[in-house]
């Protein structure tokens, strides 16, 4: 299969969330930026200080740049590293969720409002309370119900949340080992006016096939960071990054709450350190919007691709062969 190029080249891309939005697609991705910061496992190399917003009307098409949407100059709370976003509508307005570290150097997320899914957005002037850790997706169900997930090991310091409370010493010592069950994401509702969390955080229950929880040790399946949900006929699909191994990988649930049972493997491992993606329906195709390093060959650039995805007879999900 052809490697495709990526969808704009002006400007590093990356951590791509795809929505359609009044009939065109509209991409959030991370603005990936040149910095003189090191690479190391912490992340302090994606050293992000703004997002813009792209939008295209047919895939293959022209991709609009929209411009800054959102810059961490703007947002009082925000101290650095403005990461993986994404966004969501409801009823006519545009919603910006997006994660960074506040002024103590704890991830959180923020959410930011327009009139228009190209923004530019207003931001909240304090993060969304009971959010932290990273990389927010929201998914809005067909009854108007709207979730946000949440979360990603190592920088993203979900370990240190284990308790419910952030545990600074935590960062090196409480991930997951061997036979216990795997770190899990988060789920919240979100309140009817998408700018709160309704209820209680909740782990996202991702079973292995055999019906129980995914090990820790088991880094081809078990979640490390970027959630997804899309739905198809009714079921909810769970993607997401796996362990050290860097697979997307799917789960799939009868609730946007789960349990999800794993289903497969969507993409190999891509050039560069970091994988991330969302999944899409346009036009009567689905698509996986992605990121890699080829056009930079630094694992702190990155740039956004897409692919065809197909559901096969039993609804699994693959790339299609021939990429239209
Ligand atoms: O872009 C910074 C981080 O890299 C994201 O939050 C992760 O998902 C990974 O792609």
């Amino acid at each position: 299969m052809a490697d495709p190029k990526p969808i704009v080249d002006h400007l590093f891309t990356a951590d791509p969330s795809a929505h359609v939005f009044n009939g065109k697609l509209y991409v959030y991705p991370s603005h990936d930026r040149e910095t003189d910061i090191q690479d190391n496992d912490n992340g302090d190399q994606y050293d992000m200080t703004d997002y813009h917003v792209f939008s295209m009307d047919s895939v293959g098409g022209p991709v609009t740049d929209h411009g800054i949407a959102l810059k961490a100059d703007s947002v009082p709370w925000v101290g650095k590293q403005m990461w993986a976003p994404d966004a969501a509508e409801k009823n006519g307005k545009y919603y910006l969720y997006y994660p960074a570290r506040d002024k103590e150097g704890i991830f959180r997320i923020g959410v930011a409002v327009s009139d228009k899914p190209e923004g530019p957005f207003e931001p909240d002037p304090e993060p969304i309370q009971g959010s932290y850790s990273i990389d927010p997706a929201t998914f809005v169900d067909d009854d108007g119900k709207a979730f946000l997930y949440f979360g990603g090991i190592w920088g993203g310091q979900l370990q240190c949340w284990r308790t419910g409370k952030f545990v600074r010493e935590a960062y090196e010592t409480m991930e997951a080992s061997g036979d216990e069950p795997a770190l899990l994401p988060r789920v919240a509702k979100l309140t009817e006016d998408m700018r709160s969390i309704d209820g209680e955080v909740r782990e996202v229950v991702i079973n292995d096939s055999d019906g129980k929880l995914i090990h820790a040790s088991n880094h081809d399946r078990r979640f490390f960071e970027a959630a997804w949900l899309h739905k198809y006929k009714g079921k909810y699909y769970f993607s997401y990054s796996t362990g050290d191994t860097h697979y997307l990988v799917y789960a799939i649930g009868e609730s946007p709450l789960g349990p999800f049972t794993y289903a497969g493997r969507i993409l190999e491992p891509v050039q560069g350190w970091t994988t991330h993606h969302s999944i899409v329906e346009f036009k009567g195709k689905w698509y996986l919007f992605y990121h890699d390093t080829s056009l930079s060959g630094k694992n702190h650039l990155r740039s956004v691709k897409m692919r065809e995805l197909v559901y096969d007879a039993d609804d699994k999900l693959k790339l299609a062969e021939s990429q239209s």
